[in-house]
């Protein structure tokens, strides 16, 4: 470098995986903060979300993919499975995560995509804290090893923080030089209705059991800042009348704590104070509605 200037990295790396293997929380505590939404339910993460950690001389865009998964196939199913796919290509690193020694069909079919990519793959074995014999997973990862033609193997913790730092290092070893495309203080590359739309939706998808599918859609029709005050309107469409039944709850019990749950994260992100207000609406059809999805944001 004739210049002398210190030279920049920046790259792209795809987090898959099959739902509820930890991709989103993964996220999360690489950034160190909240951008993609979790639960304990498959399918929460619907759009391939950026979240964006700037250090010193090194740019990464980690892109977190819903997951994977094979069956349904409703557009909104399709969409989601596009999402991850695209995600697959034109990245500098695919992180697979799995689950401890679960390997199902699910699992396979990532594993089968992930044969045509063209950059190095780290396979991620997520949740050890949940495995007590830590000396057994020593033989699993051998397997895995044989079994999948991954330039790494790394057992960690994506909620305890257990090896997070080595994983990252081993991103960082294969991150391009380039120049940065983001401020180093950008986090997201989704808008904040976007990520106010999502926080909705994940505390729907954690109150609710298993009692709602994964049939409703935020979408947000107020963002408006008055002073110090941020006005977030948020129309919440469900499938059914049922639905919008239980998502109401008896005397309206239910939507009012999803209504503090989401201001409460809210002003977090935004650091400001938050007036929120929810409505339902039942609108049939949506989730299996190709123009009914572009016009909730579901575009490729
Ligand atoms: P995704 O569908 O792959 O994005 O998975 P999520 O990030 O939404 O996580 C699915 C569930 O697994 C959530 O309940 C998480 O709290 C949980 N989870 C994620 N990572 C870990 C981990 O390292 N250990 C344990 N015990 N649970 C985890
Ligand atoms: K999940
Ligand atoms: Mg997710």
């Amino acid at each position: 470098d004739h210049s002398g200037s210190p030279t920049t990295r920046c790259g792209y790396v795809a987090i898959v995986g099959r739902p509820n293997v930890g991709k989103s929380t993964l996220l999360n505590h690489i950034l160190g903060q909240k951008i993609s939404i979790t639960s304990r339910k498959p399918q929460t993460t619907r759009n391939n979300v950026v979240g964006i950690k700037t250090e010193g001389d090194i740019q990464i865009m980690f892109v977190d993919t819903p997951g994977m998964h094979l069956g349904q196939q409703k557009a909104i199913n399709r969409y989601m499975n596009r999402a991850a796919n695209t995600a697959m290509k034109d990245v500098d690193v695919v992180v697979f995560v799995v689950d401890r020694f679960i390997w199902t069909e699910e699992d396979e079919a990532v594993a089968e995509k992930l044969q045509y990519a063209s950059c190095p793959i780290i396979l991620a074995v997520n949740k050890v804290d949940q495995v007590e014999d830590k000396e057994s997973l020593l033989p699993h990862l051998e397997v895995l090893s044989k079994k999948l033609n991954v330039a790494e193997i790394i057992p960690l913790s994506a909620l305890r923080n257990v090896n997070l730092d080595r994983l990252e290092q081993l991103i960082i070893d294969r991150m391009p030089e380039g120049m940065h495309m983001y401020p180093e203080d950008q986090i997201t590359d989704r808008s904040s209705r976007f990520m106010a739309a999502e926080i909705v939706r994940e505390k729907i998808t954690r109150q609710l059991g298993d009692e709602l599918p994964y049939e409703m859609a935020v979408e947000i029709e107020e963002f408006k800042q008055e002073g110090n005050l941020l006005n977030i309107g948020a129309l919440i469409l469900v499938e059914r009348e049922g639905q919008k039944r239980i998502l109401i709850g008896d005397k309206g019990e239910r939507i009012k704590l999803i209504g503090i749950d989401a201001r409460k994260d809210m002003e977090k992100l935004f650091d400001m104070k938050i007036m929120l207000k929810l409505w339902v609406k039942v609108k049939s059809g949506w989730s299996d509605d190709e123009r009914a999805l572009r016009s909730l944001g579901y575009n490729d």
